[in-house]
């Protein structure tokens, strides 16, 4: 275990943060595999896989020209309508995304999904290399009803509600311009998608902070609805 790795497994079991800076690598995602595999040590199940920075607006935010990716453990699993516990988050952000469900390869499914991202990095501030050795910030998520692929998600109405009042209002084109550009992109990093695992698409708004008791919603036109409670 490099001690890159065990700094952010610590940071993620301690809910402390890192200073950006502290660690270096040439292979931030030996480093992820070492955090992710340090949790499925403990018992967790891996149950897909993650895109980040889908959208021009986050890849400009971070100058890169490419998507990230991480992965997903049944411990990050919240379900619809369930408990976000904060105590367990350092700053805990949600963002409206579009889950896919994979079989044979494929896409079987599609559902809305919340993702909750919370940096292992102070401030949400990271290099391109820290955030992908953190697990590209994974660290919650939430997946509505499963249904079959309506013709054409590569423009549907996003709506992400705090408490009932709309913060954010966005569309699936903001993901790499069709969610299922996403899914084929998701295939091609992570070399294999197995049978029942959920891809999360990426985001279709900025990511909004999460506080105390919020009832957090995401509205997918044609999809349907998503729902978490932050604990208080
Ligand atoms: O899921 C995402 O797009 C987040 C990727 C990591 C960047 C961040 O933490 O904002
Ligand atoms: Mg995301």
């Amino acid at each position: 275990m490099t001690d890159f790795a065990t700094a952010l497994d610590d940071a993620l079991t301690g809910v402390t943060e890192l200073t950006s800076g502290s660690f270096a690598t040439d292979d931030p995602y030996a480093v992820q595999r070492e955090v992710v595999d340090r949790r499925l040590a403990r018992g967790e199940t891996a149950v897909g896989v993650k895109l980040g920075l889908t959208s021009r607006a986050k890849m400009r935010q971070m100058g890169v020209h490419e998507v990230i990716w991480g992965r997903l453990t049944d411990a990050m699993r919240i379900p619809d309508g369930g408990t976000l516990d904060l105590s367990q988050r350092i700053h805990a952000k949600v963002e409206p995304e579009v889950a896919f469900l994979v079989r044979g390869g494929e896409i079987a499914a599609v559902a809305p999904a919340l993702e909750v991202i919370d940096s292992r990095w102070r401030d949400f501030k990271f290099t391109l290399p820290e955030v992908i050795a953190d697990n590209t910030s994974a660290a919650g998520f939430v997946v509505g009803n499963w249904q079959p692929v309506p013709e054409g998600i590569d423009n549907l109405g996003v709506l992400l509600e705090v408490g009932g009042r709309v913060v954010e209002i966005g569309s699936t084109a903001a993901i790499l311009g069709d969610p299922r550009r996403a899914f084929a992109e998701a295939k091609r990093l992570a070399g294999v998608l197995r049978d029942d695992w959920i891809v999360l698409a990426g985001a279709a708004t900025a990511a909004v902070p999460v506080t105390p008791g919020a009832v957090v919603r995401v509205e997918v036109e044609k999809l349907g609805t998503a729902t978490l409670k932050a604990s208080s």
